[in-house]
């Protein structure tokens, strides 16, 4: 049966997934149920129609054949309940993951809530700037205890679970606040349980696999992995992103990464020599390795320090780094051998 759920056809977010479909569209798609989306217009919301599906005129609404659901907490519950993957199987771990779900709607949206009304409907009136403290104090109280309970933990009890989906669900609405920030702990719970995050470590679990599946994918992998300051991530994306690692010459490979070196030189007038072009991907991977490579790769970190000595700006010097163990990674692939074979 095709669930079907209802989003706003102009979501005054234009489109940064604030509003509260994204939290439904989030719990299916982490049980990994297909879903279609019914955009509703803000006239259309408040007709009979809709208002038969959502009494207040809201969205988002959930259908499934014959049943029909409105309020998010419910809809969360509903799905969590129906499929694996969202609540614990143990009673008690159970109940306490929809505590939580309780927690994040009853305790924790209510003053971020507030906050929001605040900023965008109240901004205007004479008594907001003397109001606004007192509200973002609210938040930063619920934000104390919320804070001191997660403590260390990656999630709330435990595994994740829709406790934690709705719990970020709300906290999310705070970032363009600035007020998240103030607890590190809670922007990094946020970040962990953001759905594009979520979904790019699921997908980099997949890729993962894959690669150790294939005999001569999973070597490729050690040996890149053999070279100090390349790790997993990295390695992933050469493998998945520039293939012809190891199949090419040194010119052409970091031509095709863009990491060459060309001329800008006319006439008379020579420049700096620049990179441009390229794979995005492969390149800013490499870049990042290469300012890593720079403190802690033993040979590419005297390389990089010659090149400063010589008066090189720092960010020349890395992209010349990039570029260097961009050609010692090509040829490590091509003659199968580690880093510590092709560089002592
Ligand atoms: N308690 C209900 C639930 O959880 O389902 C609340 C539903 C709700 O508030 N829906 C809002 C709505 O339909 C959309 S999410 N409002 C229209 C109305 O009441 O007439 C609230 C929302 C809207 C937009 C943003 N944004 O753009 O940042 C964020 C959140």
């Amino acid at each position: 049966m095709t669930i079907i759920i209802t989003a706003f056809e102009r979501s005054p977010d234009g489109g940064k997934g604030l509003a509260r479909d994204t939290r439904v569209r989030w719990a299916l798609e982490e049980v990994g149920q297909p879903y279609e989306v019914r955009l509703v217009a803000f006239r259309a919301m408040k007709e009979p129609a809709h208002l038969a599906l959502h009494p207040f005129g809201q969205i988002p609404t959930y259908e499934e054949g014959d049943l029909a659901l409105f309020e998010t907490g419910s809809i969360v519950f509903h799905i969590a309940e129906r499929h694996a993957g969202l609540l614990p199987k143990d009673a008690n771990a159970r109940a306490r993951a929809i505590t939580w779900m309780f927690a994040a709607l009853n305790t924790v949206e209510p003053p971020i809530l507030e906050l929001a009304t605040a900023r965008l409907l109240e901004g205007d009136k004479p008594w907001s700037k003397e109001r606004l403290p007192l509200v973002e104090d609210r938040v930063r109280n619920r934000l104390d205890q919320l804070s001191s309970r997660l403590g260390n933990a990656d999630w709330l009890d435990g595994a994740f679970s829709a406790g934690d989906l709705m719990m970020v669900s709300v906290l999310l609405r705070l970032k363009s606040s600035g007020i998240l920030d103030e607890y590190p702990n809670l922007a990094a719970y946020v970040a962990r349980g953001d759905v594009v995050e979520r979904r790019m470590a699921k997908l980099d679990a997949k890729v993962d696999a894959a690669i150790a599946q294939d005999p001569e994918q999973h070597e490729t992998s050690e040996i890149l992995q053999s070279t100090p300051s390349v790790g997993p991530g990295v390695a992933r994306t050469l493998i998945v992103d520039l293939p012809e690692l190891g199949a090419l010459s040194r010119r052409q490979i970091t031509s095709l990464v863009g990491l060459a070196p060309y001329a800008r030189d006319s006439g008379r007038k020579s420049g700096m020599r620049k990179i441009r072009g390229g794979r995005p991907g492969p390149r800013t991977a490499l870049y990042l390795a290469a300012m890593n490579a720079a403190r802690f790769n033993p040979v590419l970190k005297a390389f990089y320090q010659r090149l400063r000595a010589a008066g090189k700006p720092a960010k020349v010097a890395f992209v010349a780094v990039a570029r260097k163990l961009l050609t010692l990674l090509n040829a490590m692939v091509r003659d199968r051998t580690t880093w510590k074979a092709a560089t002592t």
